[in-house]
């Protein structure tokens, strides 16, 4: 029987190990057969080897289809190739799982693929050290934001996908049969996370939502992983400093300790970092009617808009206090002008990350809101009870993770830094 363990991945290969026995794992990603010998380059997660096949193992090495999985014994020499520093002279290959011949795309990448077929093909598609690379940040990611949060005194909740009612009002709901009833899957764990603060204090979610938006952009998809985030007793100031304390660690992590991934990612990414810009609402009203686009207090920022700030301020900034009346029901006012609200959104250009602000807390101001943004506080019964139960007040925010990595990694679209994209299109793999 074959043993399927290795004894060392192929960047562990090393001047201590010339001369020894060692087993490396992975995938016949290239063959040279030159006679008597055959040059075979095998690839794990790492990285890639230099195999030297000859004698018995020959017939067998150059007949392996490309990017089947084989287990290799042999003995590591220094190598004279110019990409590798080591290889293995070959005393056991062994074949686990061939190949097809013919493969939906070539995962070296020597080849381009169109992103629809690599997408149809993804899992091989992560044997392009590429792809492999950016998929590795995105969970480096997701443990400087887990890291940063619990050291800020978060704790880590999961709240229902399957909910019974909307949580945010709006109509980019997706409903289903759930035994004889209608269900929805949730578009964001807003009313939960802000019941939690009454018994946890700090909460955060990472979990995917869902938005039944038929948008054919680059930025939306139908499923999303959102940061969430929610802090009793704070404002909504204490977030914002909060969001640039995560962005600027996740950049950290990148720029110091995952320079090779930035750099086999290829990818034109942002990671200087300085502190960001804060403006408000007003703030952007007044430079974007200087630059000739005039907006009525109260307009939302259209794309079009959104696009022209962001060539007067490159890279990240925080929009804050926006008109009370473009922002959710359960978003506080300004006590100093009610015309506007303790909200902000984190930009990067035009595309917008995070959105959050304080909340309303009190029972009766939040029933009132409800019915002028035209909503039934019936629905929201459940939400509403937990807020006679000493509700502390609170501020969080939802930051749209894919996105962030977008941006980090330079990637032009949405579907290069989701795995298995869900959009209008696809549903598959
Ligand atoms: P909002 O609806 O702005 O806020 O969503 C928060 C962030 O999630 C990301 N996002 C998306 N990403 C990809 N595809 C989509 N279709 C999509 N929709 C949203 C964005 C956005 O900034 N409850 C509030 C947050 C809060 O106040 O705490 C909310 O859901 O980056």
């Amino acid at each position: 029987m074959v043993d399927i363990h290795r004894t060392h991945y192929s960047n562990q290969l090393s001047d201590n190990l010339v001369g020894q026995q060692v087993r490396v794992a992975g995938w016949v990603e290239d063959i040279r057969d030159i006679g008597k010998l055959a040059f075979v380059v095998l690839r794990d997660v790492t990285g890639a080897c230099q195999l030297v096949v000859t004698g018995e193992s020959l017939p067998v090495a150059v007949q392996t289809p490309r990017q089947s999985a084989v287990v290799v014994s042999g003995t590591v020499q220094k190598s004279k190739a110019r990409d590798f520093p080591y290889e293995v002279k070959v005393t056991e290959f062994s074949i686990l799982a061939k190949a097809a011949n013919q493969l939906p795309i070539d995962p070296t990448g020597r080849v381009e693929s169109a992103s629809d077929k690599r997408l149809d093909a993804r899992a091989l598609d992560l044997r392009n050290p590429r792809v492999a690379a950016i998929f590795r940040l995105r969970s480096a990611g997701l443990e400087v934001i887990r890291d940063t949060l619990r050291k800020e005194n978060f704790s880590e909740v999961n709240t229902p996908k399957i909910i019974g009612s909307a949580s945010e009002g709006g109509a980019n709901l997706f409903g289903f049969d759930y035994f004889k009833r209608k269900a929805y899957l949730a578009q964001s764990p807003q009313l939960y996370k802000e019941q939690l603060t009454l018994g946890f204090d700090r909460v955060f979610e990472i979990g995917p939502y869902f938005r039944a938006e038929n948008s054919h952009t680059v930025r939306h998809l139908t499923e999303f992983i959102s940061v969430d985030v929610e802090a009793a007793f704070t404002d909504y100031t204490d977030i914002i400093d909060l969001v640039e304390k995560l962005v600027g660690n996740v950049i950290g992590e990148f720029r110091d300790k995952r320079k090779a991934d930035v750099e086999l990612a290829g990818l034109e990414s942002d990671l200087s970092f300085t502190k960001i810009d804060r403006l408000t609402y007003e703030q952007c009203l007044d430079e974007l009617s200087k630059e000739g686009e005039k907006l009525e207090f109260g307009d939302d920022l259209s794309d079009a808009a959104l696009r022209r700030l962001g060539e007067i301020h490159r890279g990240f900034y925080f929009i804050m206090d926006w008109p009370l009346k473009l922002k959710p029901f359960y978003i506080h006012e300004k006590e100093d002008d009610p015309r506007l609200s303790k909200s902000f959104d984190l930009q990067y250009g035009y595309l917008e990350l995070v959105s959050g602000g304080r909340r309303l807390h009190d029972s009766d101001r939040l029933k009132s809101r409800l019915v002028k943004q035209g909503l039934n506080p019936a629905s929201f019964s459940d939400h509403l009870k937990a807020f006679d139960w000493g509700m502390p007040p609170h501020s969080g925010m939802g930051l749209g993770f894919d996105r962030l990595m977008m941006v980090l990694t330079g990637a032009q679209n949405i579907r290069d830094v989701v795995l298995y994209p869900r959009d209008t299109e696809r549903l598959t793999p």
